[in-house]
């Protein structure tokens, strides 16, 4: 629960995540720290969060395969995710806590990361949707 000083007190939120086909909609969601995200109609579909493009301190996330799952998101920064069966047909998404300091820094780092681990390729053609979004709204 955010209630320290400097910071403002939500209502906790609950943020819906469909799996549609082999995409998640929506692709990116902007939350604020302790909201809840729900994964729903996920019969063939899993949450796996991908470490080395997550803040810091967020928690190794794996959710089970055909199950529905609700997680809550507490650390600021851009956690980024997979379906791991699905993940060869690029089926990730976003979940952008809070407002992370410099967010294209945070983005240049994760494209410069796809490039070294190959685990981490599908994420490059998402990144760049993030980051065409968030110049739109202005975040970058
Ligand atoms: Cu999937």
């Amino acid at each position: 629960m955010p209630t320290g000083i400097g910071s403002s007190v939500f209502a906790q939120e609950t943020h819906v995540v469909m799996a549609k086909g082999v995409r998640f909609d929506p692709l990116f969601i902007y939350i604020e720290p302790g909201d809840i995200v729900s994964f729903e109609n996920m019969p063939t579909h899993n949450i796996e969060t991908l470490e080395g493009l997550c803040p810091e301190g967020q928690e190794k996330i794996k959710s089970e395969i055909g199950q529905n799952f609700t997680q809550t998101f507490d650390t600021v920064g851009i956690v980024t995710y997979k379906c791991t069966p699905h993940w060869g047909n690029r089926m990730g998404g976003f979940i952008v806590v809070g407002q992370p300091e410099n967010p294209g820094e945070i983005l240049d780092a994760y494209l410069a990361t796809t490039d070294e681990e190959k685990e981490y390729l599908p994420a490059r053609g998402l990144i760049k949707k993030l980051r065409a979004d968030m110049e739109k709204q202005g975040l970058v």
